[in-house]
């Protein structure tokens, strides 16, 4: 619909970007941090690990200076569950020290901090003791890691985030802890478990943060892709419909009302993996909503129908391109895509605003949205014109949706600094400031502003006038 647009983002709106302890921090052997299980995982050839990062353990500092001169009002990040409960239940007091006086510089530098309780990264201590989120004590613990970091950073703490992208997250086995021999039927059967698990942990500590923050507000996370139907096929929308509930609405629907959706749940129950659940949980999932829903978005997807006509497991690969009898990702001329294959679609932003908004009713964050690159530093600068354009465009997505009445009231890009990403280490690189490193040479690990930087320190100065 064409509709006027506001000129400028409101003036509450937060403009921020965001990072994940394991991806940014390094210094995994210090500060009495205990291990993670993806701390195990061996690299990729050629790839780094996550022991040295971006070093933000040692320089939050100078980072910290960084985000207060490009102007964020909001830094997303998360707390690193093993640098605060080693053994995943006794307190490390270093681990607590770290955060507070990283939490202590933000809100000197009028930077609104939003902490993702658990992004990623699990203690392997839990999962020695009793196979982690497979076992119902996995919901104790979790609580116990929220509630010490509630009752240490609320004071000033006031947006918080559950489960970073449970969705995706089950289907990473070394991230939750599931050895990789874990196949078929049994993979499928545990992954239902350990989700059901998250989903009451996720109500216990939206519960608990109410209870110990007054005023406080917190959100599970998602990662959607908008389905595009692939051609004028009523099967191709049945299909995109479905593909949409099963790969983000299903764990939404948990959260927000404490219900499966029918096409999950009959989607389970055909493949015999529906999980023991109890109605105390669900009820307890149904009285503790979330007060916001956190977004976070790059690509979507273009669907079509599958037209094997069977039962199938779908295996626990992030992206499958079919899901045998359901949908099949298909091509789009429209859309191009990065250097890895994700598809560049602004407009999937907005189609996902639209349809979480219509659906759940509540107001929301764009928690993620970036994108991934080689870039060049060449004599002393990063001219990374493409990232300009995408954030922009996606950005501008949002004013158009806050145009419209959707209720977004921020938006972080991701990443705000160089970060090792999760599969393709320091190659895929995401942030406005530039980190000298690369896989094989640790360099100096200087800071240096791209482009990118400028181009966000003037629109957010401008509250995106010229978006
Ligand atoms: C999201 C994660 C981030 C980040 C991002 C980019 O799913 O929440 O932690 O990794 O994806 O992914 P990648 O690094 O694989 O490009």
């Amino acid at each position: 619909m064409y509709h006027k647009r506001i000129e400028k983002f409101p003036d509450d709106f937060l403009f921020g970007a965001g990072t994940s302890s394991f991806q940014v921090e390094g210094g995994i052997k210090e500060g009495g941090r205990g291990i993670a299980v993806h701390d195990l995982k061996k690299p990729k050839k050629g790839i780094t690990d996550f022991s040295v990062a971006s070093d933000h353990y040692h320089r939050f500092e100078e980072d910290i200076e960084l985000m207060k001169e490009l102007g964020l009002n909001s830094y997303r990040f998360s707390i690193s569950w093993v640098r605060i409960l080693p053994d995943g239940k006794n307190i490390n007091k270093e681990g607590l020290d770290f955060y507070n006086r990283l939490i202590q510089k933000l809100t000197d530098s009028g930077i609104e901090p939003i902490v993702t309780i658990y992004h990623f990264e699990y203690p392997k201590a839990l999962v020695d003791k009793y196979k982690g989120w497979l076992s119902r004590e996995s919901i104790e613990d979790y609580v116990n890691f929220a509630g010490i970091l509630f009752s240490n950073y609320g004071d000033r703490v006031k947006y918080w985030l559950t489960i970073n992208e449970q969705d995706h997250l089950l289907k990473i086995p070394e991230r939750i802890g599931f050895p990789a021999e874990m196949t078929g039927l049994e993979y499928e059967r545990n992954a239902q478990t350990a989700n059901y698990n998250m989903c009451v942990a996720a109500a216990k500590v939206t519960e608990l943060c109410h209870k110990m923050i007054p005023g406080a507000k917190i959100a599970p996370i998602i990662n959607p892709m908008p389905a595009i139907p692939a051609s004028n096929l009523p099967d191709d929308l049945i299909a995109s419909m479905e593909f949409n509930e099963l790969s983000a609405y299903y764990m939404l629907d948990l959260n927000c009302r404490g219900k499966y959706s029918p096409v999950y749940r009959k989607y389970l129950e055909d493949r015999d993996i529906f999980p023991e659940i109890n109605d105390d949980d669900m009820k307890l999932m149904k009285d503790n909503p979330p007060d916001f829903i956190a977004v976070n978005y790059y690509m979507n997807q273009t669907i079509a129908v599958s037209s094997i006509k069977e039962i199938a497991l779908r295996g626990k690969e992030v992206f499958v391109s079919e899901e045998v009898g359901i949908y099949k990702i298909a091509k789009n001329e429209y859309i191009p895509q990065t250097d890895w294959g994700w598809n560049i679609c602004p407009e999937g932003l907005k189609i996902a605003i639209m349809e979480i908004y219509n659906r759940y009713q509540l107001p929301m964050l764009i928690t993620e949205n970036g994108l991934g690159a080689y870039d060049k530093l060449e004599n002393g600068e990063i001219h990374d014109s493409y990232r300009i354009d995408y954030i922009s465009r996606h950005l501008s997505q949002v004013k158009d949706c806050i145009s419209l009445g959707f209720p977004v009231f921020g938006y972080y890009a991701w990443s705000f600094i160089d970060l090792v990403s999760g599969r393709e280490g320091m190659d895929k690189r995401y942030g406005f400031v530039y980190v000298n490193r690369d896989n094989d040479d640790l360099k100096d690990l200087s800071r240096i502003k791209k482009d990118s930087y400028y181009w966000y320190k003037k629109t957010i100065a401008e509250r995106g006038q010229d978006l």
